[in-house]
C-alpha cells in the first residue's frame, strides 16, 4: 500500500529533468544522480532509507531541486539509527521548498536545508511506543517515557494521555481517538493524525513543533489554545483545516471545536512575525485572541487597511468568516457577538461566558455605527465604497463606521432591525 505507483531506481542516472509526481523509491543505500533539475511535486513521494552514518540513500542533483512533495523516510528492519543522527540525503546546486516528512519508522525526522544546497535529516526519536486501545474501550495512561520515543495510538478505542513527556518526539494517532489531558503529554514534538482518527485537546497551551492531518481526520481543540512552532504549519494549510472543520469535518482533514459551536463562537488564529501560529476558540472580532473584543481589535481591524479591498486577509486583519477578504460580512460577524469591553468571553470554569451587551462610551458609539452597516447589509443597501487611495496607518478614517453612517442615511434602515438576521454565513462562504 505504501509503495503504489513508485518507480524503483537502483543507482541509475535519471533523465533530465526528473519530475517526481507519482513517487520514487531509492534503493538500499543507493546514490542516484540527476543530471539536470529535480522536481518533487506536491503529491509526489521520494522514499529513502536511513540507517547509519555510512548507510543511507542519497540523491545528487546537478541542477536545481524543487522539493514540494513528500519524503518518506524509513529505517531498514533492525537498523534504527542512533538518536541525533544526521543524513544529508539530497544535494543540489540550489534548493527550493522543504518536503513534508512521512516518518515511517517513527524516528522523529526533522528536515532542514543547509547552505541552500543540501537537505539534511536529523533524527529526534528512537522509534515508536505503541498504545493500542480496542473498540469501545477507554484507557487512561500517564506513564512517562523512559526513552525518546514517539507515542503511537492504534485501535479504534480512546486513549487518554496526560502526565509529562518532556521529550520532543511527538505523537501519531493512527486510529481511534487520543485525548490529551495535560500540556506536557505530547512533549513539544509534532502531532500527526492519520485518516479516520481523531484527537481532542483537554489541556490548554499545548505546544507542537508541527501539525499534520490526513484526509478524514480531525482535531477538536475544545476550549484550548494550541501553539504551533515556526515552520510547523503554513497559514494556508491552517486556514484550510479551519475551513474544512466548518464545511466537512468528516471526509476532509479539519480543526474543530465542539465547545465553540455550543457557545456560538468560532476558531481564530494568529500568525506571529516569526511564522509560529496560535489557534484558539474565539469570538469574531478578537483579532489578537486575548479573549476580549475591544478597541485594540478595532484598531487592528482599521490599521490593516484591507477593509473592502480585494486583498487577501487573515483573522488578524478582520477576515472573521474565512472567505479570504475583510468586508462588511466580517463586521456583521463581529457585531453578532456584541462588542465586549466589559470582560472576556472566554470560559472561566469550563463553561463559556455569556457574551455581554455592548459597553458604554466609545465602544458603544462604534457599535452603533457598525450595527448600521449590518442593517444596511441586511436591507440590501449600498455597500461601502472602495478606498484604495487612503494611506494606511492609525490615522486612517474608520471606514466601516463612516461608510455605515452614509449607508444608513441612504437606506433609512429602521433601528429596530435585529442584527442577527443579517448574520453572515459560516466559514468559507465565498469558497
Ligand atoms: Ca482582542
Ligand atoms: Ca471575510
Amino acid at each position: 500500500m505504501w509503495y503504489d505507483d513508485l518507480y524503483r531506481l537502483t543507482g541509475a542516472s535519471l533523465s533530465n529533468p526528473l519530475r517526481g509526481s507519482a513517487g520514487l523509491l531509492l534503493g538500499d543505500s543507493a546514490s542516484v544522480t540527476v543530471g539536470g533539475d529535480f522536481h518533487l511535486d506536491a503529491g509526489g513521494t521520494l522514499a529513502i532509507d536511513v540507517a547509519t552514518a555510512d548507510i543511507f540513500d542519497r540523491l545528487v542533483v546537478n541542477g536545481q531541486a524543487t522539493l514540494n512533495g513528500t519524503l518518506a523516510v524509513a529505517a531498514p528492519a533492525g537498523m534504527l539509527p542512533p538518536l541525533g543522527s544526521t543524513f544529508d540525503v539530497i544535494s543540489a546546486s540550489g534548493m527550493v521548498g522543504l518536503p513534508t516528512i512521512d516518518d515511517r519508522s517513527y524516528l522523529g525526522v526533522e528536515a532542514e536545508v543547509i547552505g541552500g544546497s543540501t537537505l539534511r535529516l536529523t533524527t529526534t526519536a528512537r522509534g515508536p511506543s505503541v498504545r493500542t486501545v480496542s473498540t469501545g474501550l477507554t484507557v487512561a495512561d500517564d506513564t512517562p517515557f523512559a526513552d525518546t520515543l514517539v507515542l503511537v495510538k492504534r485501535g479504534a478505542g480512546t486513549l487518554v494521555r496526560g502526565g509529562s513527556n518532556p521529550l520532543a518526539a511527538g505523537a501519531v494517532v493512527e486510529g481511534g481517538r487520543l485525548e490529551v489531558t495535560s500540556t506536557d503529554a505530547l512533549g513539544s514534538g509534532p502531532l500527526t493524525i492519520r485518516a479516520g482518527a481523531t484527537a481532542a485537546l483537554l489541556a490548554d497551551a499545548l505546544a507542537l513543533s508541527a501539525l499534520h492531518l490526513d484526509d478524514g481526520s480531525s482535531l477538536d481543540i475544545g476550549l484550548c489554545r494550541l501553539d504551533i512552532a515556526t515552520g510547523g504549519i503554513t497559514e494556508a494549510a491552517l486556514r484550510s483545516l479551519l475551513i474544512n472543520g466548518q464545511e466537512d469535518p468528516v471526509s476532509l482533514p479539519g480543526i474543530i471545536s465542539h465547545d465553540a459551536q455550543l457557545a456560538s463562537l468560532t476558531i481564530g488564529y494568529v500568525i506571529a512575525p516569526d511564522g509560529s501560529a496560535t489557534v484558539r476558540i474565539a469570538a469574531p472580532g478578537d483579532t489578537n485572541l486575548d479573549g476580549l473584543v475591544d478597541m485594540v481589535d478595532v484598531v487592528d481591524f482599521i490599521n490593516t487597511g484591507l477593509y473592502d479591498t480585494p486583498q487577501a486577509s487573515s483573522w488578524q486583519s478582520g477576515d472573521f468568516n474565512y472567505d479570504g477578504i475583510t468586508d462588511a460580512l466580517d463586521v456583521v460577524e463581529m457585531l453578532s457577538h456584541g462588542l465586549d469591553d466589559q470582560g472576556g468571553y472566554l470560559p472561566i470554569t469550563g463553561t463559556v461566558a455569556v457574551v455581554p451587551e455592548p459597553g458604554a462610551g466609545a465602544l458603544m458609539a462604534m457599535g452603533i455605527a457598525l450595527a448600521a452597516a449590518a442593517r444596511c447589509l441586511a436591507a440590501g443597501g449600498l455597500r461601502p465604497p472602495l478606498h484604495h487611495h487612503h494611506p494606511r496607518g492609525i490615522g486612517r478614517p474608520l471606514l466601516p463606521v463612516r461608510a455605515a453612517l452614509r449607508c444608513a442615511r441612504i437606506t433609512g434602515s429602521p433601528a429596530a432591525a435585529p442584527i442577527v438576521t443579517a448574520r453572515a454565513s459560516t466559514l468559507g462562504a465565498r469558497a
